[in-house]
């Protein structure tokens, strides 16, 4: 009887550490691998805001619809990356397809506030009466991405391609696209930074900065290839020239992330940079500074 409970005991204080390994192995993050989000192969366009996105013209790609009320709006700067925001009903644009084949491109976004909301977009048939737009997209931005950028993929089935303008090579298709709440009112807090395929490269920039004895940077991926050892300095100014007071660098930032860093003591910092050397290649690189 002793010895069949001392076994008992034993048998349980086993399956007791066995449990405990089981959750400590679990509670060991495994290390970040580098990811990528796949690349565009049907089509080679980029509307980059602020550099080629104003306007289609029916002779290139871009964006069309500019109203600040029921259209694109102006542009704005998240620190210093270029965007619009777009409201229902006039806001579109237009990129050009190699072939009539499945596709995908990406839209780069930045949410400004913490309420739900959809973005939406439509394709135009201009070839079947009664020349009408279909949904492809209806994306939930949720509020827990406030003040972040982001990338969202947008498929496109070749049942979706009608080639609205005859004049140019290829398949150029319009698309309307816009924001709104959850009950269908249009909203101007959702900004689009680019439209297309961005190539194969990362794009960094701040995605939120608060100022203070502890600096706050978070530092996002909108990109479609991962970043590696991203170097972030902060700086003082003394006879007009920059002191680096600190630096931090991220091991490893994938596409569709955002990290954030803490710099400590950091009052006198009047100025952050990310990548000051410029040894990664990105998208846009001059949006890469910001001050206070
Ligand atoms: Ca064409
Ligand atoms: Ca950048
Ligand atoms: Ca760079």
């Amino acid at each position: 009887m002793k010895s069949s409970k001392l076994l008992k005991l034993l048998a349980i204080t086993l399956f007791l550490m066995v449990i405990a390994g089981c959750s400590a192995k679990q509670n060991t993050q495994p290390p970040e691998t580098p990811t990528s989000l796949e690349t565009p192969t049907n089509t080679t366009s980029l509307i980059l805001i602020g550099y080629n996105d104003a306007w289609q013209s029916g002779t290139k790609d871009g964006l069309y619809g500019y109203d600040p009320n029921g259209g694109w709006g102006d542009i704005e700067y998240i620190f210093l990356t270029d965007v619009r925001y777009c409201k229902p009903w006039g806001a579109g644009f237009v990129l050009t397809f190699d072939q009539n084949i499945d596709s995908f491109f990406y839209i780069a976004i930045y949410n400004a506030d913490d309420t739900p909301k959809i973005l939406y977009i439509n394709t135009y048939d201009n070839k079947t009466p009664p020349y009408n737009w279909k949904n492809i997209l209806q994306e939930e931005i949720k509020a827990d991405t406030a003040k972040k950028f982001q990338v969202i993929k947008v498929n496109i089935s070749k049942d979706d391609f009608y080639d609205n303008e005859d004049s140019r090579e290829g398949i150029q298709q319009k698309f309307s696209i816009y924001a709104a709440d959850i009950n269908g009112n249009g909203v101007d807090t959702v900004k689009v930074a680019y439209i297309g395929n961005p190539g194969e490269k990362p794009e960094l920039l701040f995605s939120k900065v608060e100022w203070g004895p502890n600096l706050v940077v978070d530092i996002s991926n909108i990109g479609l290839k991962p970043a590696e050892n991203v170097t972030v300095n902060i700086y003082s100014y003394e006879n007009g020239q920059p002191q680096i007071l600190a630096t931090q660098t991220i091991s490893l930032l994938n596409p569709n992330t955002t990290k954030e860093l803490i710099f400590e003591n950091a009052s006198n910092a009047t100025e952050i940079r990310i990548d000051p050397d410029n040894t990664i290649e990105e998208i846009i690189e001059e949006n890469n500074i910001t001050g206070t």
